[in-house]
């Protein structure tokens, strides 16, 4: 054990995200060989803030076993993560508490609901890089226990160091992140992002990016980096600033990279900076599009999808090189009875293959779970998480509905029978192989390793689809052979659509049945109304259900709220 004198040993631990998610990937992890999607971006980045004397190993739960012998090991254990990975942040807790070894909690999560985390000897809230040296300070001064937050959204990004990608074992992941900006200049008000990093965002500078991207070669890493910003596009200057940078640099290292990330739907609106992304080999895009209701997307502030033919503003994305997953959301106040047929439209017109369609959830600490709560329709224990739980495909709706419950959840599960039913994904990966236009880059080098691996992936696929999945061979070749036949160029982004098919198919109906079950309980008046969040009780929706409000209780109760 160091005393406050010397450095300490620290362990960090990245929690167990729970099984039941349309967003864990694992039939592609399994094919590429990997353990987890996406490495602990977080915990490898207050890896590099930590003093330079402090001894810091990390354990990844998605990867590997915790040992007890490695926490005893270490002086200090820091941990954290998303909600998600609630439950297994709470086992790490326990067992360091037990054996007596200090741990220091943050993250999103834990700056959400920091109540959840009391067990912890240390919260650090909120961004490391505004907070961290305080937490030094008062360990380095014997300190060992204690509560420190951010100030909200002043951490200067541009002093974050190089995260410690020499922690991970590459092959453990499908990809690997960086982040250029936090934060998002939209108001959308389900969005815990604006409410965590705020609406200004913060850019890194070029010589920054271009450093941890050299480190990641130095490191021997290629292939596919994801740029895990909100909305890359939040501050257009900054990143158009950024991209000719990028695109050099691809140029002179022969396009080691090809690129993922997230943005609002508006950049279809900008043909300099598509052309830019296109020219840097960005090749996947994830968009909220949410809903096609323009009186919805009014509701829910999400104004830069309204006046725009949804379906137009993909197809320039595609046609830009980019093929686009894109998140959906059914149980907004405003919806229409008619939403599953106009959401199942609109999907399909688009030809977005993988549609992540989910129930509305109310985060905490947003816009939109105060307003429920202040409209009394927040459930008491609205953001409860156990580690059996599944993501908002199954627990969504976490609140009094303004429509009928049953007529949301009927229309939740219509749209996701219709848009994972075999033939209609598969039409739209054609959608996909008929529109992405991938650049050809003349500089680009081989890396014979990684056609190889693909290769040897791509026999996999073929083999699951044909044997293991029979209902879908005809389907697959048939897309697979008139990509290969006319547009070779994106048989990358069409097999990578199918793979992931083979885990969002089985899920859907997995989160089908789940859902004809609610249905089911409510039919038969099994379903018992959870107690609802008083207005202005303090609780942060992590309080025990109390007594049991009736079955039908909604109703009534909503009829009584308005
Ligand atoms: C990449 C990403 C993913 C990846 C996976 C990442 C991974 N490592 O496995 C994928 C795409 C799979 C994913 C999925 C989901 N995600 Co996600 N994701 C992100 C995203 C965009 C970036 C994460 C990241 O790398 N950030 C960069 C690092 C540097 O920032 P950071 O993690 O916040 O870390 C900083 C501080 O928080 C702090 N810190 C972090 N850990 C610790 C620990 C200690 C001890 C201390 C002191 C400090 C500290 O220090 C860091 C430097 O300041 C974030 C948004 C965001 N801006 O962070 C959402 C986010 C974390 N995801 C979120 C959610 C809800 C989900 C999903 C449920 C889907 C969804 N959006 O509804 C799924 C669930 C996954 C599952 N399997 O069940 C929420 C979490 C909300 C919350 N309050 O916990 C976020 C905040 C955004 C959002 N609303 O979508 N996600
Ligand atoms: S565009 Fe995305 S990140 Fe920005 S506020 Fe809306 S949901 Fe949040």
């Amino acid at each position: 054990m160091s005393d406050a004198n010397t450095a300490p040993r620290v362990l960090m631990v990245f929690p167990k995200f729970y099984e039941n998610s349309m967003w864990n990937f694992k039939e592609a992890m399994e094919l590429q060989g990997a353990r987890a999607p996406a490495p602990p971006l977080g915990l490898i980045t207050l890896a590099a803030m930590l003093p330079p004397k402090w001894q810091v190993t990390l354990v990844n739960r998605n990867c590997e076993d915790l040992t007890d012998e490695q926490i005893l090991a270490a002086d200090l254990v820091m941990t954290g993560g998303m909600l998600p990975q609630e439950p297994d942040c709470l086992v790490v807790i326990d067992r360091c508490v037990a054996l007596g070894v200090p741990v220091c909690v943050g993250g999103p999560a834990p700056t959400s609901t920091p109540e959840v985390y009391d067990k912890a000897d240390f919260l650090v809230l909120g961004e490391a890089e505004g907070i961290l040296d305080t937490f030094v300070a008062a360990w380095e001064a014997g300190e060992r226990r204690g509560r420190f937050s951010a100030e909200k959204f002043t951490a200067d990004v541009t002093k974050s160091p190089i995260p410690r990608f020499d922690l991970l074992t590459f092959s453990h992941y499908l990809y690997i992140g960086v982040q250029f900006s936090r934060g998002c200049p939209f108001t959308c008000e389900f969005c815990d992002i604006i409410e965590l990093y705020g609406r200004s965002p913060r850019t890194k500078t070029a010589p920054q990016m271009l450093a941890e991207l050299d480190r990641l070669y130095g490191l021997g890493y290629r292939g596919h980096v994801d740029f895990v910003d909100d909305n890359l596009i939040g501050n257009k200057k900054a990143i158009k600033l950024f991209l000719p940078h990028l695109i050099k640099w691809q140029e002179t290292h022969g396009y080691p990279f090809k690129f993922s990330t997230e943005a609002s739907l508006n950049l279809a609106d900008d043909d300099e900076l598509l052309g830019m992304m296109r020219d840097a080999n960005f090749f996947a895009l994830f968009t909220g599009i949410e809903t096609p209701d323009e009186a919805t997307l009014i509701q829910t502030q999400k104004k830069q999808n309204t006046k725009r033919s949804i379906a137009d503003s993909v197809h320039k994305l595609y046609e830009h090189g980019m093929f686009v997953t894109a998140g959906f959301i059914v149980g907004f106040d405003t919806e229409k009875d008619s939403i599953a047929k106009a959401m199942s439209l609109c999907i399909s017109q688009t030809g977005i293959p993988i549609a992540m369609v989910g129930l509305l959830f109310a985060l905490p600490n947003t816009q939109l779970s105060r307003r429920l709560r202040k409209e009394g329709r927040l459930y008491k224990n609205y953001a409860a998480t156990t580690a059996d739980q599944g993501d908002q495909c199954t627990q969504g709706i976490n609140f009094v509905t303004l429509r009928p419950q049953r007529d949301v959840l009927a229309d939740y599960r219509d749209v996701l029978e219709e848009v994972y039913d075999p033939p209609n994904f598969f039409e739209r990966v054609r959608e996909v192989s008929r529109r992405v236009k991938r650049p050809k880059f003349a500089a680009q080098k081989l890396n014979w390793r990684h056609v190889a691996h693909d290769l040897w992936s791509l026999l996999r696929v073929c083999w699951r689809m044909t044997v293991r999945r029979p209902e879908l061979a005809k389907h697959f070749w048939s897309v697979f052979l008139e990509t290969a036949r006319r547009n070779p160029a994106a048989l990358e982004a069409v097999v990578t659509n199918m793979v992931i098919y083979l885990h969002v198919y089985p899920f859907s109906r997995y989160v089908i049945r789940e859902i004809n079950g609610r249905i089911a309980d409510l039919d038969a008046d099994r379903w018992v109304m959870p107690p609802i969040l008083a207005a202005d009780n303090d609780g942060g929706g992590k309080a025990a259900p109390v007594g049991k409000v009736a079955a039908k209780a909604e109703v009534k109760h909503l009829a009584a709220v308005a």
